[in-house]
């Protein structure tokens, strides 16, 4: 080999770290998959040898070749142990998506990394949070709109700095285009996909309070007694890690919890619902019945060695159940069902499941652990490949284990860590974040977001969980909180308080206002709730929704919609540099004001769409206190003197609504006359609306005087 040669070889190696950029981009391989949706392959072999996707919920076959109209076209790049996937967009396109990631709603300029991570902490930025959502969301500016789906469960880092950029480790895997004429569209061709969250029982929409740790029971008993005593709504009071017996799951503090199933069931007759906290790890403890069990079972994650992983968590060393086997999940499902009998649980929160290790630099799993998954999900693999998945896999177990023991019921499972898809089986929160305005300023990007991304059911800690606030700052973000599609106060050991009634008369005054307002919301909510069920539209939806095409309302993150008719503004624009209001157009929306007296400047304003009516109930202490024998119509005509609206009711708990036992009512407003007729134009289902409801019409912004005549 002459020098030169020697030189350019020798220069080669060096420069092999950024393989990535001599790597050339090519095309591709792609097959249409459904309507306007296709699977992109870097190549044939890729194709052939793939591993089962796990975001979605069955698998899609190839239904023939990308129709000659489909105009986003990936470039596959491979690179030294990863893959390259680029995606240009037209001019003005705004980007969304990836999940719970922490910055602005709008996605342009981010970048963020899936890896689920146990973030206390976390700031706006921070790379990784507890859930991983790799998927994009680009809308035109015509408002035309396609999302991109990189589905493998592996590191992926998405970067939106100039187009879209998605980098991932591991072997190849597809990218799924989904085209669409809007983005509601896209986001419920998402939902086709990855699954629909299935519709809570009703009690988890009401205002929920939390706490590390209610402890003993006999406190728990007295933030029940405190709520009822002050009139404060709420539907659910949390049991945190010291329920447990030393932190150890499946077990109960001998002394301060030692009747759990007695407290439940006296929560029970006061109106409140529990939910209970179960963590994966299992303290390594011969003699110990769980872990004795599981260890017969041959349940855990295990090193290539064949021991056990062994990590850090609060019990003291524990192993982990490998969740991604069909037998370990039953076996975690049995432990479930034991523990919510024995606990009168109504709900199950699973925290720690990223899974976080203490103690360790990575905060998790040696990603040399081995997982003996099953075919389903790709078979035996390293940790790098289930790491992203675990957290879904627990709250699969965790969901199967409720639903096996209560088949009657609708399980409600809280989880930290998820994966895209993951609204299949539990609902989110966005982990410990902190009382700061810049946590504030995240609550409805990361929700919105999520919503976006397939999850509509998500929420903040209210009040942040780390750090101290004052009660005016408490009060605000009780104001937004009440307002997401998860509501659940909570702070950290050793924090200040932070229920309603903590900071004092004027404070408890606005939390109450708030909740009152979560509380008249419901008929609408659950409305709201049951259509995401069906159709995958997000409960908190971005204000652009309103109009796609706009450009300016692509960056409005200071309001949102909750559905499709009520607009919350959240007044705290000078926080995040607004400048201008869709609430301002007072033909398009007319403010509503949900609960009598005078309007709280530190709560959100509501307004309601144009052509549209929502239902509102009786405020209530909890959502079953009496069946809805009480609808007020908040009634927004259009220029036409027109507007509609829906109700849907059922039992609120249960399977009933899927042999017809639901009732959807259709309001339709018309004025005839100089008269706003107001009737019930259709119904649906048979589920009984209690015989004596009155209803009762209210006319946004209409001149004194109007002349209505009510349903
Ligand atoms: O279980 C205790 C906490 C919990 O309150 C919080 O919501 C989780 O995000 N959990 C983290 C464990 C951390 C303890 C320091």
């Amino acid at each position: 080999m002459d020098r030169s040669r020697r030189f350019l070889r020798m220069l080669t190696l060096a420069l092999a770290p950024l393989a990535f950029f001599r790597t050339a981009h090519a095309q591709g391989v792609g097959e249409a998959i459904g309507d306007r949706i296709v699977r992109f392959w870097p190549d044939d072999a890729a194709r052939s040898s793939a591993l089962p996707s796990i975001a979605l919920q069955k698998p899609m076959p190839a239904l023939g070749p990308v129709p000659d109209s489909f105009v986003v076209r990936p470039e596959f790049a491979s690179a030294q142990g990863g893959r390259i996937i680029k995606l240009s967009v037209p001019r003005g396109t705004a980007l969304y998506g990836m999940g719970e990631a922490p910055g602005r709603l709008r996605r342009d300029g981010q970048s963020s990394v899936m890896w689920n991570t146990d973030a206390y902490g976390y700031r706006t930025g921070s790379p990784s949070l507890y859930q991983s959502h790799p998927w994009v969301l680009a809308v035109r500016p015509d408002g035309s709109s396609f999302g991109v789906l990189a589905d493998t469960p592996n590191r992926v880092t998405v970067d939106l700095f100039k187009g879209i950029e998605i980098r991932a480790q591991g072997p190849a895997f597809p990218l799924i285009v989904i085209e669409r004429d809007s983005p509601a569209e896209v986001v419920s061709a998402l939902a086709s996909l990855t699954g629909y969250m299935p519709l809570p029982p009703r009690w988890a929409l009401g205002f929920q309070q939390c706490r590390y740790s209610y402890a003993p029971a006999s406190e728990v008993l007295r933030i029940a007694r405190e709520f009822r005593d002050r009139g404060l709504p709420c539907d659910v009071l949390w049991m945190d890690i010291d329920y447990m017996d030393r932190h150890k799951p499946f077990t109960f503090d001998p002394v301060g919890f030692a009747d759990p199933k007695g407290l439940a069931d006296t929560l029970h007759t006061r109106g409140f619902r529990s939910v209970w906290i179960l963590d994966p790890g299992i303290k390594e403890e011969p003699g110990d019945a769980i872990y004795d069990h599981g260890n017969r079972g041959d349940h855990w994650v295990k090193m290539p060695d064949g021991e056990p992983f062994r990590g850090k968590v609060w019990p003291g060393m524990c192993v982990f159940p490998d969740f991604t086997r069909a037998s370990t999940r039953q076996w975690w499902a049995d432990r479930v069902g034991d523990v919510i009998e024995r606990a009168g649980a109504d709900g199950l929160w699973n925290d720690m499941n990223e899974p976080a290790v203490v103690d360790v630099r990575s905060k998790t799993m040696s990603e040399s652990a081995r997982h003996d998954a099953d075919a389903e999900l790709g078979g035996p693999g390293y940790h790098t490949r289930y790491h992203n998945v675990y957290g879904m896999q627990m709250a699969r177990a965790s969901r199967e284990g409720m639903l096996a023991k209560r088949p009657e019921r609708r399980p409600f499972v809280l989880s930290r860590a998820n994966y895209v898809g993951g609204q299949r089986y539990a609902t989110s929160w966005s982990g410990d974040n902190g009382s700061t305005a810049e946590h504030l300023s995240l609550v409805v990007p990361m929700a919105v977001n999520l919503g976006l991304s397939g999850q509509p059911f998500s929420g903040p800690d209210i009040g942040g969980y780390a750090g101290p606030l004052t009660g005016e700052e408490f009060a605000v973000w009780m104001g937004v909180g009440a307002l997401m599609p998860f509501a659940r106060a909570h702070t950290e050991k050793g924090n200040i308080r932070k229920e309603p009634w903590s900071f004092g008369p004027k404070v408890e005054a606005t939390c109450r206002r708030a909740l009152e307002t979560r509380y008249r919301l419901l008929p609408y909510l659950y409305t709201v709730f049951e259509e995401a069920s069906r159709t995958g539209l997000p409960v908190a939806r971005p204000a652009f929704f309103a109009d796609p095409r706009s450009g300016w309302l692509r960056n409005i993150e200071y309001e949102f919609l909750l559905g499709g008719d009520l607009l919350v503004d959240l007044q705290f624009g000078e926080l995040i540099g607004a400048a201008r209001r869709l609430s301002d157009d007072r033909r398009a929306w007319r403010e509503a004001t949900v609960v009598a007296g005078e309007p709280d400047a530190a709560l959100p304003g509501l307004s309601v769409r144009a052509g549209a009516i929502v239902p509102l109930g009786p405020v209530v202490a909890y959502s079953d206190e009496r069946p809805l024998d009480d609808v007020e119509l908040l009634v927004s005509l259009d220029a036409g003197g027109r507007a509609e609206g829906t109700l849907y009711e059922d039992a609120g708990d249960g399977y009933a609504y899927q042999q017809g036992e639901y009732s959807r009512l259709k309001f339709v407003a018309e004025t005839r006359g100089g008269v706003v007729h107001v009737s019930i134009a259709s119904r649906e289902g048979r589920f009984a609306v209690p015989a004596a409801r009155r209803y009762r019409v209210t006319l946004l912004g209409a001149a004194k005087g109007a002349k209505v005549q009510g349903p």
